[in-house]
Parts: structure tokens; C-alpha cells; sequence
């Protein structure tokens, strides 16, 4: 956690001066505080994924967050897929997304399983109620771009996205020792 929190409070300095022309809003989209009623319409609607799964995941892929194919995620390519992924988990469209929507989501799309539903939600919680607004969901994309963006020039190479990702994995499972072999008795 103590990193994420890290990780966003310099994107929020890396960004701050970032707006989009004419709009005072920062290029990454919503605020912290920000619901899909006020966030500003930064992604193209996809349908629900649990209706349409093939629609959403490519956004969880480099290519398919790399809207202009021009080989780099930038931070505002990153935060329009996220909230595009956000508005396809939000099954109700009641602007969160509760843990049942998250799963129902991640079993549609077969999303990695290595990564609980309560885990992802936890991680970008920031107001600890259990299910995540748009700012929130999208705060968390922007401080893993962050993470992921090794040399801060605001855009991820796949070579960067994919270090971020391998960094991600949980650490695999220590050997368990092997079972002592016990001295029969005698
Ligand atoms: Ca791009
Ligand atoms: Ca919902
Ligand atoms: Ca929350």
C-alpha cells in the first residue's frame, strides 16, 4: 500500500501541470473524488463485460490500451481504458463497483487468476467502504502507469509494461520442505 500511495502522490506532482486544451482537468482524467456522473467523458463506452467480455479485454492489454498504435501507453491512453474497463465492471451502473460486479467481471473475462477480487479492490480502496468509485479505480491505474513508467517519461514502453507486470506476480510459493523423514519406531 505504502508504495501505491507513493506512486500517486508523484503522478499527482508529475501531472499536475497537465491540462486538456480549454478544460481545467488534468489529461489522466477523474479526481479522486470524482463518480462517473461528474467525471469528465474521457473513454468510449464499452458494453458490460459480463455481456460482451471481448469488448473489454483488449484494454487490459498493452495493444489494446494503445489506442493510436503508435507503440506507447501514454498516462492519458491508460486512464481512458481504465475508465472504459471501470464503466464494463459497473454492471448496474450505479457508479462503484462492489466486489460481486469485480468477479462477475474478472470470471467473464478470464482475467488473472493469480489476483483475488478483494485484493484488487483493497489495493484501490482508498475510503476503505469496499467497493471502488471512478476516481478511486482510476487514482490506482494511474499510480500502477506510474509504477510501471521506469524512466517517468509519461508513456510505457512494452517492455516497461511488461517489467510492471512480471513485478506485479506474487512471489511464487517458497519450496515447502521437504516432510522430515521420521525414524521409525523401534
Ligand atoms: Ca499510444
Ligand atoms: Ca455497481
Ligand atoms: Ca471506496
Amino acid at each position: 500500500m505504502r508504495k501505491a500511495w507513493t506512486a500517486t502522490a508523484l503522478a499527482g506532482l508529475l501531472l499536475s501541470g497537465m491540462v486538456i486544451g480549454g478544460c481545467d482537468r488534468k489529461e489522466t482524467g477523474p479526481e479522486t473524488g470524482d463518480t462517473t456522473a461528474t467525471a469528465p467523458p474521457v473513454a468510449t463506452p464499452v458494453p458490460p463485460a459480463i455481456a460482451d467480455p471481448a469488448a473489454t479485454k483488449p484494454l487490459l492489454s498493452f495493444a489494446g490500451m494503445d489506442a493510436d498504435g503508435d507503440g506507447v501507453v501514454t498516462s492519458a491512453e491508460n486512464a481512458r481504458a481504465s475508465q472504459a474497463v471501470f464503466q464494463a465492471t459497473d454492471a448496474d451502473k450505479d457508479g462503484t463497483v462492489t466486489l460481486a460486479e469485480m468477479d462477475a467481471a474478472r470470471n467473464a473475462i478470464g482475467e488473472r487468476a493469480e489476483f483475488s477480487s478483494e485484493k484488487l479492490i483493497e489495493a484501490a480502496d482508498a475510503d476503505r467502504d469496499a467497493k471502488l468509485t471512478l476516481g478511486e479505480w482510476v487514482a490506482n491505474a494511474n499510480a500502477r502507469f506510474s509504477a510501471f513508467d521506469s524512466d517517468k517519461n509519461d508513456a510505457l514502453t512494452l517492455a516497461e509494461w511488461q517489467a510492471g507486470i512480471a513485478a506485479e506476480a506474487p512471489a511464487a510459493p517458497a519450496p515447502s520442505p521437504a516432510p522430515k523423514a521420521t525414524a521409525p519406531k523401534r
